[in-house]
């Protein structure tokens, strides 16, 4: 019998930060100018799902105006999509999972899930023509939420594999996903195709200057963990980015930080071709899912003009992810050059430049006056920078490098630890001497290192 071929769509997207300020400017009129285009795509696109992969907030108690702005997006974007395309929501680190899950139960019959804990059964499956795709969502894993899910599923508590792991490798990233994937993973053949939406580092992303900070090793998932499924919708990156073939992250809607100001922003929107049997279409079974695995590997998705495409590969049903473009109500911007030179670029214009501005002054000395001279031509400067003063600190940077790479070997933990305390106060006391032209009186020096010794035995 002749085959036939099905498709689901999918909008992903994360990352939406509902409540970021940006040097202390509430960013919600431009949250608010990239969530009405979301829906507007949404309407145009008409996808069978929507995934909003996690950090809907930037903080675990969101703002009143956040709160409403994200249930007014809601609200939109469910009267944009036919009803029977669910809206997945899940929880990243930046959102208390029972807060954004507090209606949950109330949204479910509109077709809007929003994930609160770990489960090992797909928040949604989509039926077309005999096919099924089922929806996977996990929250971001926490220690606590992990543990609530080990115990609910009567799992042992994680054991290091020899006596030399760490309690603290035991619980990384990397251990929990294993431990989930591997009850998903005997489930994912009753449906033809398995899309996992998930919060997390995957080993390799590219990550930003701010996002160095905060990602570290024990916090990284090998993208090998995410095997078997046919897409994976991630979240926690704020650079839209493809890790390997159908693993990829949406990126944020709009630029957060002066850091991301040159990045594309967007979501992704992803189609998974599947061939079925017209004898088989009412078999949920493995017999599907291989002729989707390996049968149609040859078949060629049509290319859309423009825009990142891509077709199948042996492991996975041709798919193509086409970026969407949101367009910011400002965009964020650095600017270099000496204040003369800043003012007279300003000047320049036809009209004043709304942007959202970072300047990075190279004048040798601090002009007292910079930001207040900037901001009439620049009226939505945000940040002012100087070259002399990073410099400065870099070179502090580097002497402290360099003085801890000649101590280490040759003094102890205890000499090591004296020398960072001493070296943390002698850079208190310069940086407060260059700020104030005068060194830091005993109050000040009595404050900085009680919260010092607090921090270093924190
Ligand atoms: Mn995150």
């Amino acid at each position: 019998m002749k085959n036939r071929t099905t498709s689901f769509s999918l909008l992903h997207m994360a990352d939406l930060h509902i409540g970021k300020t940006l040097k202390g400017k509430d960013l919600a009129e431009d949250q608010r100018f990239v969530l009405n285009q979301v829906v507007a795509q949404a309407g145009r696109l008409a996808p069978d799902a929507v995934l909003i992969c996690g950090d809907v907030f930037d903080r675990l108690i969101p703002s009143e105006s956040s709160l409403v702005l994200f249930g007014r997006f809601l609200a939109d974007l469910r009267t944009a999509l036919p009803s029977e395309a669910p809206i997945v929501v899940l929880p990243g680190n930046h959102d208390s999972s029972s807060r954004l899950a507090y209606a949950a139960e109330l949204l479910k019959p509109v077709n809007i899930h929003i994930v609160d804990r770990i489960d090992t059964e797909p928040v949604a499956v989509l039926e077309k023509e005999g096919a099924r795709l089922a929806i996977w969502a996990l929250p971001f894993i926490s220690h606590g939420a992990f543990e609530i899910f080990r115990q609910r599923s009567g799992r042992a508590a994680l054991q290091g594999g020899d006596s030399e792991e760490t309690p603290r490798k035991r619980l990384c990233q990397q251990a929990y996903f294993d431990t989930i994937m591997e009850m998903i993973q005997p489930l994912r053949s009753r449906y033809s195709c398995n899309v996992l939406a998930a919060h997390c580092y995957v080993a390799g992303a590219q990550i930003s200057e701010t996002e160095t900070s905060y990602i570290g090793g024990a916090e990284a998932v090998s993208a090998e963990t995410f095997a078997g499924f046919d897409y994976v919708a991630l979240g926690h990156l704020h650079r839209m980015q493809e890790i390997a073939p159908g693993i990829h992250y949406s990126g944020a809607p709009h630029a957060m930080d002066f850091s991301e100001g040159e990045q594309q922003k967007g979501m992704l929107h992803v189609e998974l071709t599947m061939e079925i049997h017209a004898d088989k279409c009412n078999e949920p079974s493995n017999s599907l899912k291989k002729v989707f695995a390996t049968d149609i590997a040859t078949t060629v998705v049509p290319q859309s003009a423009g825009i990142d495409s891509q077709s199948g590969t042996a492991d996975h049903p041709p798919y193509r992810v086409t970026q969407i473009t949101l367009h910011p109500l400002h965009r964020l911007k650095r600017l270099r050059g000496s204040l003369e030179e800043l003012l007279r670029r300003g000047d320049g214009l036809d009209q004043p430049d709304e942007d959202y501005i970072e300047a990075y002054l190279t004048d040798e000395r601090q002009i007292h006056h910079a930001f207040d001279d900037l901001i009439k031509v620049y009226p939505n400067m945000l940040g002012l920078r100087w070259d002399v003063l990073e410099r400065k600190f870099a070179t502090m940077k580097g002497e402290e490098s360099d003085t801890a790479c000649a101590t280490s070997g040759s003094a102890g933990d205890a000499e090591r630890e004296m020398t960072s305390r001493d070296r943390c106060i002698q850079h208190f006391r310069a940086f407060t001497s260059y700020i104030k032209d005068t060194e830091p009186d005993e109050d000040l020096m009595e404050t900085f290192l009680s919260l010092l010794d607090e921090e270093v035995q924190a």
